[in-house]
């Protein structure tokens, strides 16, 4: 008996040294050790031997399942290692290939253009404020001097959502919520998205404004063209023609809009600028007394100069775009190049 599972060490252990592969491994593991294997076999009939044999042979049958066991274990890792490094072998990894691209993300240029301007006044001391989209008429008209069923409601083509409430026409607003909430001395500005029934190449239904508002006592007329000359000089540089022209705002006198000279044909007259040369990029003046009045400020003591920019307008210029409409349809062709 001891022989014959002599015989099958010898066979086994031959068989898995010459193995070619897992799967010859596989089958010799079948064909030993399996439920119906040689050796499981022979263990079979361990029951129907006498006592003293049954030792000798079990002893025997336990070492040659140890041996073989050991050696397929052996065999098993040196063909996965084998195949691994085939593996590393066979794939070429080629680290001249270029990457990924990954496309990074821009802000908007009206983003870029709003952050430079906040820039600009944040180092001249003034500092940010905010104010509702969604307004109530008493802000957005009435306390800035502008009264119910007086004309120069008509100034601003209004998104009315009810008798009382509107998407705001203009940042204006914003100057009598901080005016109600803070005491002269005062320098702020208000950033932000206005809207109104208005659309052509320089007219658009949503766009943006910044809101300039500045109390103390003694301030002029001058202090607010020093303040904006310097402001456009920091955009536009000191070459590009700019003017000063009189105007009306009711919550302003004097009043005065600023134009920049057009993008599109340099003064000379073209569609951009309704042949005129000239881009109207804001409105400002002093504040009127009025206003003073709806906010309980002295205006005996105080005087103050506002001013409200339109966003697209400067950015149009300054990168010499010819319809404002470009900014909303968010082509990326057009997003790409700022
Ligand atoms: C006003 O809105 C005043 N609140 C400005 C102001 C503030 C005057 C403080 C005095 C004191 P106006 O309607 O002109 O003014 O608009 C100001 C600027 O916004 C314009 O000069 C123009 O640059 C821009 N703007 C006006 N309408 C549009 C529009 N539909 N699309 C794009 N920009 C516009």
């Amino acid at each position: 008996m001891v022989e014959r599972i002599r015989a099958i060490e010898n066979e086994a252990l031959e068989n898995i040294t010459n193995a070619k592969s897992l799967s010859d491994i596989d089958d010799a593991q079948i064909r030993y050790l399996g439920k119906k294997g040689l050796l499981t076999e022979l263990m079979r009939n361990l029951k129907i031997l006498p006592e003293e044999e049954r030792r000798n042979f079990g002893k025997a049958l336990n070492e040659t399942k140890i041996k073989i066991e050991g050696l397929i274990a052996s065999r098993k890792a040196q063909f996965s290692a084998q195949l691994t490094q085939n593996k590393i072998n066979s794939e070429v990894l080629d680290i001249t290939l270029p990457g990924k691209f990954i496309k990074r993300g821009k802000l908007h240029p009206i983003t870029q253009v709003m952050d430079e301007m906040i820039g600009i006044f944040i180092r001249m001391g003034f500092s940010i404020a905010e104010g509702p989209d969604i307004e109530t008429e008493y802000y957005n008209f009435e306390a800035l001097n502008i009264p119910k069923y007086h004309p120069s409601r008509d100034m601003w083509s209004t998104l009315w959502i009810n008798n009382e409430l509107l998407l705001r026409t203009h940042t204006s607003p914003v100057q009598i919520r901080v005016m109600e909430k803070q005491k002269p001395p005062l320098a702020i500005i208000a950033p932000g998205r206005v809207y109104r029934r208005d659309s052509d190449v320089t007219h658009s239904p949503v766009f943006h404004q910044l809101e300039g508002l500045l109390v103390d006592k003694k301030i002029t007329f001058g202090d607010l063209k020093g303040t904006l000359s310097y402001f456009l000089r920091q955009v536009f540089g000191k070459e590009k023609k700019v003017r000063f022209r009189p105007s009306y705002f009711p919550f302003t006198e004097p009043s005065a809009e600023v134009d920049v000279e057009c993008v599109l044909c340099n003064g000379a007259g073209c569609r951009l600028c309704k042949n005129t040369g000239w881009l109207e990029i804001l409105g400002s003046g002093m504040v009127d007394p009025n206003v003073f009045k709806f906010v309980g400020y002295n205006s005996e003591k105080f005087s103050g100069y506002a001013f409200g920019m339109g966003i697209e307008r400067i950015a149009m210029l300054k990168f010499g775009i010819d319809d404002i409409r470009l900014f909303f349809e968010n082509d990326l062709r057009f997003l790409e190049q700022f």
